[in-house]
Order: C-alpha cells, then sequence, then structure tokens
C-alpha cells in the first residue's frame, strides 16, 4: 500500500470509530494535514449524524464548509467529545510531535478541550524516540531572536522558517536536533521560554487512541 493509501486506511477506521458514538448534538475536533482531510471527506458521509465541528485551522474550516458541515467557534460549544487529527511523530506512549503543518496551537487547544483524542498517522510516522522530525515551535514575532538563543541552551538548533505566517499572525521556529528523550520534560521546559505560544511536543496531554496505518492493516494502540 502507497502511503497516501495507509493514510485512508486510518482516516476511514476514525470515522467507523466515531460514528455510531455520535448524536445530534456531538461536536467533532477535527486537525489539520492531509490524513486529517480524508478524515473530512469520509465525516461528510455522515454529516446528518452530528451537530458540527470545531476547527484546528483555517484551511481545515474551509474543508468541512465545502461539505457543508456547520463550523463552530470554539467558545460557542461545550463539549467536544472526540479530537480526530494526524501527527508528524508518534511514540509507543502515543506521545506526538505535531505542527509540521503549523497549526499546532489551535490543535493543542482543541486536544485540550477534546475527552477523546484519536491520532491517524500512517506507519511511517511510528518512532521510539521523537525528535527525527524538526519539532515546531510558534512564536511572537519580535521574541525570535530571544526565543532561538533559549533554545540553542536547551541544545537545539533553531531554524527559522521563512514565509510562513501561523493563522495566529505567528511565526514558527523548526528545532533540529533536540534530545526528547524526555518528552514531558522537554515540552515542559518549552512552555517556560517567553516569546514560545505553543511547542509541538503533545506530551502532556498525549493521544488516548493511535490508529496506525500498516501493510498489515490498521493497528489500533492505546
Ligand atoms: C497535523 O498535520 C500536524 O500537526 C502534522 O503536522 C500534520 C501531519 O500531516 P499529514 O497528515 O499530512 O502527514 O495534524
Amino acid at each position: 500500500m502507497t502511503q497516501d493509501e495507509l493514510k485512508q486506511a486510518v482516516a476511514r477506521a476514525a470515522v467507523d470509530y466515531i460514528a455510531p458514538r455520535l448524536d445530534s448534538r456531538s461536536i467533532v475536533g477535527v486537525g489539520t494535514g492531509s490524513t486529517a482531510n480524508y478524515f473530512i471527506d469520509y465525516l461528510a458521509e455522515y454529516q446528518s449524524d452530528f451537530d458540527g465541528a470545531v476547527a484546528s485551522s483555517e484551511a481545515t474550516a474551509e474543508r468541512l464548509k465545502s461539505h457543508g458541515i456547520p463550523v463552530y467557534d470554539l467558545n460557542a460549544v461545550g463539549e467536544i467529545e472526540f479530537y480526530v487529527d494526524g501527527a508528524d511523530e508518534t511514540n509507543e506512549r502515543l506521545e506526538l510531535i505535531k505542527g509540521g503543518g503549523g497549526a499546532l496551537t489551535r490543535e493543542k487547544i482543541v486536544a485540550a478541550v477534546a475527552k477523546t483524542f484519536i491520532c491517524i498517522a500512517d506507519e511511517s510516522k511510528k518512532v521510539d524516540i521523537l525528535g527525527d522530525f524538526p519539532l515546531p515551535v510558534e512564536v511572537i514575532p519580535m521574541a525570535r531572536s530571544h526565543v532561538g538563543r533559549e533554545i540553542v541552551k536547551l541544545g537545539g538548533d533553531p531554524v527559522y522558517r521563512e514565509g510562513f505566517t501561523t493563522d495566529n499572525g505567528n511565526i514558527i521556529i523548526d528545532i533540529h536536533n533536540l534530545d526528547i528523550s524526555r518528552p514531558i520534560v522537554m515540552e515542559e521546559k518549552l512552555n517556560n521560554v517567553v516569546g514560545i505560544v505553543t511547542n509541538g511536543l503533545f506530551a502532556r496531554r498525549p493521544a488516548d487512541l493511535l490508529l496506525l496505518g500498516t501493510s498489515d492493516g490498521v493497528r489500533t494502540i492505546e
């Protein structure tokens, strides 16, 4: 199977998992990226079975609306039962690196609100130790140099993502060669750097369920 077919398989598996658990008041949190896009397309088949969605990016909001799925502001909804999103890397404990697409801040907010966070990923994303994928951090533009220096103190190599502005009007720095052998500790250290809005480690709040696309089928890990 191609990587794209694996993404489609996990997106389909996520819809199969949540569809029977939705009712007319349910709000679904929806992530960003190519795997999440397949999820949106399959979720649209069930749009009469739930109320609407909260989107983790402008791009996702547009795609949901193009299918006729109502998109709500997070502040206008009560509970989010499920948040479904992809990842750039996952380890066995379902701690993740996210933010390759630059939507990490809104993704982390929706994940924090959701009762169940379902991560959908093809097997290329599964690693023993996080960190081969450069860790994205969203940064207030005026703090760029300061944050870069703090990242060097933490042992990483900061690389400014040229020509990219987040949905929140900020910049992204990708951290290369960072030791993420203790993901929660590193997430908290980065949380303490003034000027970083959000870092792409999802370890304090990992996924609850991972649907991993492999050539032998979709593996469920919890
Ligand atoms: C988002 O999309 C991310 O946080 C991650 O950066 C990315 C994964 O992309 P894809 O599904 O296209 O591989 O979920």
